[in-house]
C-alpha cells in the first residue's frame, strides 16, 4: 500500500492530484484543515491537508473507460465534499475552543450576523493589544470585544440646529412610521414648530396616512408633485422650526427612481437626510441598499424593526460600509413611543447578544 499527504488550497485540486498519482482507486484516509503557525494564520485561508492511500499505483484508465470512472469521481467527489465538510465544521469548533478567550465572541459577532470580515478585523486589533494577557476573566473579555463593537458604531445625535429632515430608503421599512414619530417629538415635547412636506404621491394612500398623523398633531402638511414645487413649499412653511420631508419608498435595484429622488432633494436647504434601513434586512440586500442610494446624499442612518429581529450585526456592517452615524432606532409600531435616540452601548450589547 502507498500512502501519500497533500497539503493543497482545496478539495477538488487535492482530488486532481491524487487522481494523477495514485489512480482511480485511491482512497482518502483523513482529510483536515490546517492553518499556518503563527498571527499570520489568522489572515490567509487554511489549507486543506489530505492523507490518501492505494494499494498499487494503477496506469491511468483507457479512453473507453473515461465516462464512468469520471462519473465514478463525481460521486466521490461528492461525498468527500460532505465528508470535509463535517471535518471542517468540527475542526473549526475545536480551533474556536482551542483559540483562546476570545474566539467564542468573534463567533458570537459572526453568528449575528458582523460580517466575517470585519470580525477578522476586531480580533486581530484585539490580539495585537491583548495577546499576552493571560486568564483574563469572562466579563473582561466581553468587555474587551464590547468596546471594540462599540467604537465602531459611529452613533450620534442630531444637531440641535437642523432644520430640515428628509427620510429616504427602500418600501416599507418605516419611513413614515419614523418621520410622524419624529414629528410628535418635535412639536409635542419639544414645542417648536413642526411643518411636513411629503413627495411620496406614488402610493395610493401614501397622502392620507401621513395626514392622519398630521392633523392629530395639528402639523401642515405640504404635498410636492414635482422638484419645481419644493421652493414654494418650502416657503409656504418658512415659519417651521423644523421641516419633516417624507419619500417615496424606493427599489435599490432601480436606479432611475433612486435618481428621481435624489433631484426632490436637491432644492432642500443644509438637509439632514436620513437612509432608513429595517434591522431585519439579509446581510447582502443591506449592502445594496446602502450602495444604490448613495446618489441621494443621505449622510445619517436610521434602524427600524429593531423588535423584529434577534441579530443586529448588520447594523455595524452598515456603519462601517456608509461610514456614516446611526442617530435614531425604532422599536415597534406605536407612535410616538417606539424611537429611541442610538446608543452605541446598548446596540453593542445587543450584537454581542446580551
Ligand atoms: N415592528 C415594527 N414595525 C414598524 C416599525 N416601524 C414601522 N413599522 C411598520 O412597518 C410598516 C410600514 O411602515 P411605513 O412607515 O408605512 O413604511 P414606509 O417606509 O413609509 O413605506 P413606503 O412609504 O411604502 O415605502 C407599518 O406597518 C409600520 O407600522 C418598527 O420599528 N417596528
Ligand atoms: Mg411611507
Amino acid at each position: 500500500m502507498r500512502i501519500k499527504k497533500y497539503t493543497v488550497d482545496n478539495v477538488l485540486e487535492g482530488m486532481q492530484q491524487i487522481k494523477n498519482e495514485l489512480g482511480p482507486d485511491a482512497v482518502i484516509l483523513q482529510s483536515r484543515k490546517v492553518r499556518q503557525k503563527g498571527l499570520r494564520g489568522l489572515f490567509v485561508p487554511p489549507k486543506i491537508e489530505i492523507t490518501a492511500a492505494v494499494d498499487s499505483v494503477v496506469a491511468p484508465a483507457a479512453p473507453a473507460a473515461e465516462d464512468r470512472i469520471e462519473q465514478k469521481l463525481q460521486e466521490e467527489v461528492g461525498e468527500l465534499k460532505q465528508l470535509v465538510k463535517k471535518l471542517v465544521a468540527s475542526q473549526q469548533k475545536q480551533h474556536i475552543e482551542g483559540k483562546g478567550p476570545f474566539a467564542y465572541w468573534m463567533q458570537r459577532l459572526i453568528d449575528n450576523d458582523v460580517e466575517p470580515g470585519l470580525a477578522q478585523e476586531i480580533l486581530a486589533e484585539i490580539h495585537e493589544n491583548f495577546a499576552a494577557e493571560n486568564g483574563l476573566a469572562d466579563e473582561v473579555v466581553k468587555m474587551i470585544v464590547k468596546n471594540k463593537v462599540r467604537d465602531r458604531l459611529l452613533t450620534e445625535d442630531l444637531p440641535l440646529r437642523s432644520r430640515i429632515l428628509a427620510f429616504v430608503g427602500p418600501t416599507g421599512v418605516g419611513k413614515t412610521t419614523t418621520l410622524a414619530k419624529l414629528a410628535a417629538h418635535f412639536s409635542l415635547y419639544r414645542n417648536q414648530r413642526t411643518g411636513i412636506i411629503t413627495i411620496d404621491t406614488y402610493r395610493i394612500g401614501a397622502v392620507e396616512q401621513l395626514r392622519t398623523y398630521a392633523d392629530i398633531t395639528g402639523i401642515p402638511i405640504e404635498v410636492v408633485m414635482t422638484p419645481k414645487e419644493m421652493p414654494e413649499a418650502l416657503q409656504r412653511l418658512a415659519d417651521r422650526e423644523v421641516i419633516l420631508v417624507d419619500t417615496a419608498g424606493r427599489n435599490a435595484k432601480n436606479t432611475l427612481h433612486v435618481s428621481e429622488l435624489a433631484a426632490f432633494l436637491a432644492p432642500l436647504p443644509a438637509p439632514e437626510i436620513f437612509l432608513v434601513l429595517s434591522a431585519s434586512t439579509k446581510a447582502n440586500d443591506m449592502r445594496l441598499i446602502i450602495d444604490s442610494f448613495r446618489k441621494v446624499k443621505y449622510n445619517r442612518l436610521i434602524f427600524t424593526k429593531m423588535d423584529e429581529t434577534a441579530t443586529y450585526g448588520v447594523i455595524l456592517n452598515a456603519c462601517r460600509q456608509a461610514e456614516l452615524p446611526v442617530t435614531y432606532v425604532t422599536t415597534g409600531q406605536n407612535v410616538p413611543d417606539d424611537l429611541e435616540v442610538a446608543d452605541a452601548e446598548k446596540i453593542a450589547n445587543l450584537i454581542l447578544g446580551g
